[in-house]
């Protein structure tokens, strides 16, 4: 399977990080030159046409978040890249920032141009340090050549780029939570809606917040046009996607192929190698650790556009984000994870269940009680003191999660343990048979 790498085409080239001068003679920055020239307007239609949905997690189409931005209300209008990448087995973003950083910046300024945007963040995860440094000295260079900063090429648009840094929550990543990181605040995410950070965001104005690999299209988008992007991929899942493949793979690693024109299956064995010799795949995830499991083996039969169904395994299932949808799960942040048949799924939702207990702001009922009752349960279970009910148990807690919480995270710690326990009984159920061991006298009580 060839890639289409379009946001990775210089990704490996040496010179990109830090050498304005390399990106420039490979044609950086010449599509910003042709942005300013053209109405903005037009450009935000580019956008529209290209189809392109977000990359952060939820594939919300960011031609249409741009037009729902209030533009009548008469405050600044701020973009905020979302550069918070912390969903588990996402990479993408941060090797962007790495290898390549002109490429964001570009299409930041573009953004900021088509949507007469002053003053624009890249909000950085605080564990990627050399990331902010990387772009703090690329804005540096970009500002030296007016490329950012007052009066850009001469066109009297003004627009500055401030990085900021995180300081290592998970939460900070779901948008209205960083808006309020951003302001100073602790990080708890705001109830929407009614408001959208289109509308109400940062300091109360409109605000838009897209992903690095997002705003990195639309660089490509501007270049290439809307309708010539829209062909790329497939019909409602259009241009490249990203796949950061980690795992039980021989090959893992980051991927960039036309969105839905590969499946899980050719992802996982014709272009990451197939599982480590003598072993065979048990489980994937196929959109960040939110997104819930595919257990190898079942099948799904889904409906065509004529009212005729087709049925697909789990091998066949192409990378978009509608089947990956109709399939039950999500095509997320394009994070891979594989598991082969050495993984118990209780000791694997364990690991899971312990990231997201630890990462709840606590502002909901529902998701800090029941992700820390989640992670209390599979720890008694992997630490031996598993009991007969805790898998219905479990599932039951999880159940109570979903549709009752501010943000997304309800959701994202309810699925694991939703998908795991139904789609793994024999794992679950002996758990308490096979793995129950007296606990030492004076242990301490695990839950
Ligand atoms: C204006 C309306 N704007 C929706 C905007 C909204 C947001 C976007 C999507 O969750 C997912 C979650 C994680 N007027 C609007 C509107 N918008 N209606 O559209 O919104 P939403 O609510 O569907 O999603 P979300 O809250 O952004 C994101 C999943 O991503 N995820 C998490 C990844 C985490 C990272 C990370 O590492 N930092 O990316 C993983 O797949 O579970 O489902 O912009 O404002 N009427
Ligand atoms: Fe915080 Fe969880 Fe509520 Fe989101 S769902 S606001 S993370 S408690």
């Amino acid at each position: 399977m060839q890639q289409r790498r379009i946001i990775f085409k210089h990704i490996d080239e040496p010179g990109y990080t830090n050498d304005l001068a390399c990106y420039q003679r490979n044609g950086g920055y010449d599509v910003l030159r042709k942005a300013v020239a053209r109405p903005p307007a037009e450009l935000i239609d580019e956008v529209k046409k290209s189809g392109v949905r977000g990359r952060g997690g939820a594939g919300f189409p960011a031609g249409v978040k741009w037009n729902l931005v209030d533009r009548k209300s008469g405050k600044p209008i701020y973009l905020v890249v979302n550069a918070d990448e912390s969903e588990p087995g996402t990479f993408k973003d941060r090797y962007i920032i790495h290898q390549d950083p002109h490429q964001l910046i570009e299409g930041t300024m573009i953004t900021c141009f088509a949507n007469n945007v002053k003053q624009a963040y890249i909000y950085i995860r605080g564990e990627m340090p050399e990331g902010a440094r990387i772009l703090e000295r690329a804005i540096a260079e970009a500002r030296a050549a007016n490329l950012v900063g007052p009066n850009i090429l001469g066109t009297g648009y003004s627009c500055e780029i401030y990085v900021h840094r995180g300081a290592g929550a998970y939460i900070c990543g779901e948008e209205t939570g960083l808006i309020e990181s951003l302001e100073g605040k602790r990080a708890n995410p705001r109830i929407k809606p009614p408001y959208f950070p289109a509308v109400l965001g940062l300091y109360q104005c409109p605000t838009i917040v897209n992903n690095v690999e997002t705003i990195c299209h639309v660089k490509h988008i501007i270049d290439m046009g809307g309708e010539a992007f829209a062909k790329i991929g497939t019909p409602n899942n259009t241009g490249t996607r990203i796949y950061c493949v980690s795992g039980h793979v021989q090959r893992p690693g980051y991927y960039e192929f036309e969105c839905g024109k590969i499946t899980l299956g050719q992802l996982l064995n014709d272009v990451c190698g197939g599982p480590r010799p003598g072993r065979a795949f048990k489980a994937v995830i196929p959109g960040g650790s939110s997104s819930k499991i595919l257990r190898f083996g079942e099948t799904f039969t889904l409906k065509n556009k004529d009212g005729s169904t087709r049925t697909l395994a789990v091998e066949d299932i192409p990378m978009d984000f509608d089947t990956l949808a109709a399939c039950g799960t999500m095509g997320g942040s394009g994070g891979v994870i594989v598991m082969d048949d050495t993984v118990n799924m209780v000791e694997a939702l364990a690991n899971i269940n312990a990231f997201y207990a630890h990462e709840s702001c606590g502002q909901c009922t529902p998701c800090r009680e029941g992700s820390l009752w989640m992670k209390r349960i599979t720890a008694r279970m992997v630490h031996g003191a598993a009991r007969a009910e805790d898998a219905a148990l479990l599932k039951n807690v999880a159940d109570q999660i979903p549709g009752r919480t501010i943000c997304a995270m309800g959701e994202a710690c309810a699925w694991p343990t939703q998908s795991y326990v139904e789609k793994f009984p024999e794992d679950f159920g002996n758990y308490y048979e096979t793995k129950k061991t007296p606990r030492p006298a004076g242990a301490p009580q695990l839950v």
